[in-house]
């Protein structure tokens, strides 16, 4: 019988090892452990040990600051180990940077060391460790250099301060404003762990669409409180703040980022946030953008608006993600054209410190989008990626989707704006452009829900975030498999099956909802069902129609050369790829593309019956995962067993209400191509 569980641990479940062979040869290899550190290291690395080894090796390890003797795990930086004579080959110091962190072998077979520049990065270094023996992987001649890919990792949450969280679908905001900064919830530091554990090293406190209330020395000293957790696990704060600030929370009458006034009040905010946060990251933007206020109510432009702040912080060196989620539809009817439009003729009036925060597709985190044009398109400016974990679009916390698969189409893409090997992930990175400072952003999926993220499989988008932004080179099949393991269990059974249920559900989704490049086609508001006939919003481009563009004569929406020619802010080869019918990837054909009803794709079938062939496709993959889990009943407890059932029930029904609505309405258009 196996206990059961609530799923708060995340994958930072200890267990013991099953398998006797590793469990031998773990227990001899770590015998005690030695911490050489400073007091507040030390009580981190030491309370996770603590909970973790004796479980894993199942027996009592001596864990403490005593000198190295017999056989164990020591773990120190550089520093320390210098002292001791331990030193290791000047080479891997340097290579180790900042974050990154050394495992080894050393002195015979005796020693394992984990070791890194600082304190924060040996954190990170000790959560590694433990993942490759939940992992039960082999640590004879552990050798193990690691080093992150993109500096700034960051989970943003769009969480207001009246506790609600902007699409969040697992309860309430974490962050209890009404009890900070006195009693702290033990929580904050489980996040803190959590978050640690997988590399990410930055949060952004509260939503984009911001209250200006974040920014007053009442908040600010509730945040201090947050901040000192966060720091010793390595993580700095960020906040999203309202544009117009100056007039809702200052007394100034206006929020012009060109007048001295609004420049003095910003700097002076700045000066008190970094009084109380020294290391505080920066700010996030959403401004002149759905509603949200911006240096276009004054006349200015984004720069105007993104330099003002970064100059704010000049002396702090804190940084400026200024949104690209501008749509203006009077710059061109095409939504997805807006941002590039808006966007591409700033090129280089940003000032150092600014990032432009791209999302992944041009619309707004759909099921499967192209990517963004931006990327590659602003060569002199530093390009932050936004992903979305939270499942806005994709059945939020009710269906199992895997979204690293999504994330790695975008990454793995190639841009061609410098010639082949442009990739996406090259630019977010900095390594196309040698920029010498990086970041990606994910809109986070947590909640005050016992589970953290409301299904327990969505705890796995949150572990692949922050896995990819740590190294976007890993692989989703890799990141699963790890977190299966140490999420659910190591019997080669449980990892296989919902390893293959994993993998397939993003593209499995996308063909209940969005089959071929359609887009956009969700109820309105909640974005949560189909409503393909939904024309009745207040703005043209937030109704189904516009984006189907389903008559008579096919569907999709024409972007080719004959059409809004969105294919133009492509660079070639792509531009002529995806404007040619004959040649454009059938994942985004109806993105680029109004296609007859009796077009032949691929397969031989006509357009309808293709649409059909996926939606069938989409809700019978459903089926299969839920046949799957169904055969893992007694092997995983009966709680998170039966939780992950019920949801299972659920998406399926839902995927046929999809498959129904989508097919019928569609039908209406096809006529008699419908066999
Ligand atoms: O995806 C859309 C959401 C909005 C969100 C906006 C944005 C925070 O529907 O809820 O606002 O994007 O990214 O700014």
């Amino acid at each position: 019988m196996l206990i059961n569980e609530d799923g708060y641990r995340l994958w930072l479940r200890y267990q013991k090892i099953n398998d006797d062979i590793r469990l031998l040869q773990y227990r001899k290899m770590i015998d005690g452990v030695t911490i050489l550190e400073n007091e507040q290291t030390f009580d981190i690395i030491k309370y996770e040990l603590d909970l973790a080894l004796p479980v894993i090796l199942d027996k009592q390890v001596g864990i403490g600051r005593t000198g190295v003797t017999g056989r164990g795990l020591v773990v120190g930086t550089i520093d320390n180990l210098r002292k001791l004579n331990l030193d290791i080959p000047e080479l891997d110091s340097r290579e180790m940077g900042n974050e990154g962190f050394l495992i080894r072998q050393y002195d015979g077979d005796s020693n394992i060391l984990i070791t890194a520049n600082s304190n924060t990065a040996l954190i990170t270094g000790m959560f590694h460790f433990l993942r490759r023996l939940q992992t039960h992987h082999d640590i004879q001649n552990i050798d193990i250099l690691n080093t992150p890919r993109i500096h700034r990792r960051l989970l943003c949450h769009w969480d207001n301060i009246d506790g609600s969280i902007e699409r969040g679908y697992a309860g309430r905001s974490l962050w209890k404003w009404n009890e900070l900064p006195n009693k702290i919830d033990p929580r904050y530091r489980d996040y803190a762990r959590a978050c640690a554990s997988i590399g990410i090293n930055g949060v952004i406190l509260n939503n984009v669409n911001s209250q200006p209330e974040i920014l007053s020395t009442e908040y600010l000293l509730k945040i201090v409180a947050l901040a000192d957790i966060f720091r010793s696990y390595g993580i700095r704060i960020y906040l999203s703040p309202p544009f117009n600030a100056p007039a809702q929370l200052g007394s100034l009458r206006t929020s012009d980022p060109r007048k001295p006034d609004v420049k003095r009040w910003w700097k002076e905010k700045m000066d008190e946030i970094y009084s109380l946060i020294p290391d505080f990251g920066g700010f996030q933007v959403k401004a002149s953008s759905e509603g949200q206020p911006g240096p276009h109510d004054y006349g200015g432009n984004h720069h105007d608006g993104a330099n003002m702040l970064v100059e704010a912080m000049h002396d702090h060196n804190g940084i400026v993600l200024w949104r690209a989620f501008v749509y203006d539809t009077t710059i061109d009817k095409d939504r997805a054209k807006c941002a590039y439009k808006g966007f591409v003729p700033l090129d280089g009036k940003f000032d150092p410190g600014v990032f432009v925060q791209v999302k992944n597709g041009p619309v707004d985190f759909q099921p499967r989008e192209p990517f963004h044009p931006l990327f590659g398109a602003m060569p002199k400016t530093p390009l932050a990626l936004e992903l979305q974990i939270t499942q806005e679009y994709l059945g939020q916390a009710v269906h199992l989707v895997y979204l690293a698969p999504m994330w790695k189409e975008v990454l793995d893409a190639d841009t061609f704006a410098y010639g082949e090997g442009s990739t996406v992930s090259r630019i977010v990175d900095g390594s196309l452009y040698a920029n010498t400072e990086s970041a990606i952003v994910g809109v986070s999926n947590t909640g005050s829900d016992r589970n953290w993220c409301g299904h327990h499989f969505a705890q796995a988008n949150w572990y692949a975030f922050g896995r990819l932004a740590w190294d976007h080179y890993l692989s989703s099949e890799d990141i699963c498999e790890e977190w299966i393991r140490m999420t659910w269990s190591n019997d080669p059974d449980v990892v296989n099956s919902i390893r293959k249920m994993m993998l397939g559900s993003w593209e499995a989704c996308v063909d209940y909802m969005t089959p071929l490049g359609l887009h956009h086609i969700t109820q309105e508001g909640h974005h949560y069902g189909p409503d393909p006939a939904f024309n009745g919003a207040s703005r043209e481009d937030w109704n189904s129609v516009y984006y189907h563009r389903a008559d008579k004569e096919g569907l999709g929406f024409n972007r080719s050369s004959s059409g809004s020619n969105a294919i133009s802010q492509y660079f070639s080869p792509l531009h002529k790829q995806f404007d040619d019918l004959a040649i454009c990837p059938e994942k985004y054909l109806l993105w680029f593309h109004h296609v007859l009803w009796d077009y032949r794709l691929s397969s031989g079938r006509m357009l309808f019956e293709e649409l059909k062939h996926h939606y069938d496709g989409g809700v019978e993959y459903v089926a299969g995962m839920k046949k799957a889990w169904k055969s893992l009943q007694g092997k995983i407890d009966s709680q998170r067993f039966e939780h992950v059932q019920n949801k299972l029930e659920t998406q399926e029904v839902n995927a046929k209400f999809w498959h129904d609505v989508c097919m019928g309405y569609f039908r209406q258009f096809a006529g008699d191509r419908v066999s």
